[in-house]
């Protein structure tokens, strides 16, 4: 047998029966949208299995959906056979489409930017945009799981597979990046692209979502440091000078990463400044000019930066100048920008996860 017939035969026996195909991709896209969003908080290594669950779905979808369109191809193609629904079938497959194409031309270093959006931005804008659209195309034709189509002894074997040869096409791909030395190749766990150099210049200047307040006087600006301390304080830009240096790795999660060499003070020192600590105090709480904050538990926050320097440099005000936060081993966004205030809390700031993306709006 010709290699591609075997693999077409391996195809067929992974093949699913319909309705179960149906509902597994309703269930691969709900599961990508919460790896895809998780993901984005996972800047240790060792989060690495959810990124591979991301891209075997993904690969698992790309099968499924083969499958789908080899069954419901005329339903497309025959304007007799056309409804009412079909409009949403349509714009679902589009979606699907898009979301594949990005995520597959991303893997590969394809880098297209548009100011700050990213490939990875359009294959979120894609992923965001196919759940609403699944689940009313599921509403439209909707036809309940049937045992039968789950119980067969070869279900969980078939599942498994079909993971796994995702999984093993992802790695496939790593090779041909390599041997090809595409974009594709130099990259982090979290799929981010690296940017070389150091200081303000070598890395984008990258707002959440609406953030871009005026660029503050550094004569004007004071940082306050209150909340669950003994003497709360007020400090100048001055104040804040870069007495202490780390490395540090930035991970954005548009898909670009840079280690620079940050200075500033550390944020146990500036703790120390304001006296002694409350009983209750877990969470240090970091907001920026524009209201956009997040905290750190108050053993990593010790060892955050609050950086007026980057590579040397003092900080642009695109990087957040007078200072901003440096905070080793989470994802970009929690790295707040202009920061003004700084509060030691006892509870978990359930708010910092809505305000990241409506600070900026007016
Ligand atoms: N105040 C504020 N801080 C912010 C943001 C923002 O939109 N507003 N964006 C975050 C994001 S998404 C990233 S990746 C980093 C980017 O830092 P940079 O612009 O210095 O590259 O800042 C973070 N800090
Ligand atoms: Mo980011």
């Amino acid at each position: 047998m010709a290699v591609t017939d075997r693999f077409r035969t391996a195809l067929d026996r992974l093949e699913p029966p319909p309705r179960a195909v149906d509902w597994s991709l309703f269930a691969f896209v709900v599961a990508e949208a919460v790896t895809g969003l998780v993901s984005f908080t996972v800047g240790v290594p060792e989060g690495w299995p959810l990124f591979w669950l991301h891209r075997a779905l993904g690969l698992g979808i790309v099968a499924l959906l083969g499958w789908k369109l080899a069954r419901v191809r005329r339903r497309l193609t025959d304007p007799d056979l056309w409804q009412r629904s079909t409009a949403l079938s349509v714009l679902t497959l589009v979606a699907a489409l898009g979301a594949i194409g990005t995520g597959v031309a991303w893997v590969f270093g394809l880098d297209v930017r548009l100011s700050y959006w990213t490939l990875l931005s359009v294959h979120v804008g894609f992923g965001l945009a196919l759940v609403p659209l699944v689940a009313a195309h599921a509403a439209t034709r909707f036809r309940l799981p049937r045992r039968v189509d789950f119980e067969r002894r070869r279900t969980a074997v078939r599942y498994f597979a079909l993971l796994a040869a995702g999984g093993a096409t992802y790695r496939l791909q790593q090779g041909v990046n390599d041997a090809l030395d595409t974009a594709g190749a130099d990259r982090r766990f979290t799929g981010s692209q690296p940017r070389e150099g150091e200081g303000n210049g070598a890395f984008p200047i990258t707002s959440w979502v609406a953030d871009d307040p005026d660029p503050i006087d550094r004569d004007d600006y004071r940082l306050t440091v209150e909340g669950l301390v003994s003497d709360p304080v007020e400090l100048t830009a001055d104040e804040l000078g870069a007495g202490h240096e780390t490395e540090a790795l930035l991970d954005c999660t548009s898909g670009w990463y840079t280690v620079q060499e940050w200075g500033g003070i550390r944020v146990g020192d500036l703790l120390d400044g304001a006296g002694d600590l409350d009983d209750d105090a877990a969470y240090v709480r970091f907001t920026s000019v524009t209201g956009y904050r997040w905290s750190l538990p108050i053993g990593e926050a010790e060892n955050a930066l609050l950086a007026t320097h980057v590579g040397g440099e003092r900080l642009s005000h695109g990087h957040g100048a007078p200072a901003r936060l440096v905070a080793p081993d989470k994802r970009g966004f929690q790295w707040v920008k202009w920061v003004t205030r700084v509060e030691v809390r006892s509870e978990y700031d359930l708010g910092q996860w809505v305000v990241t993306l409506v600070s900026g709006f007016d």
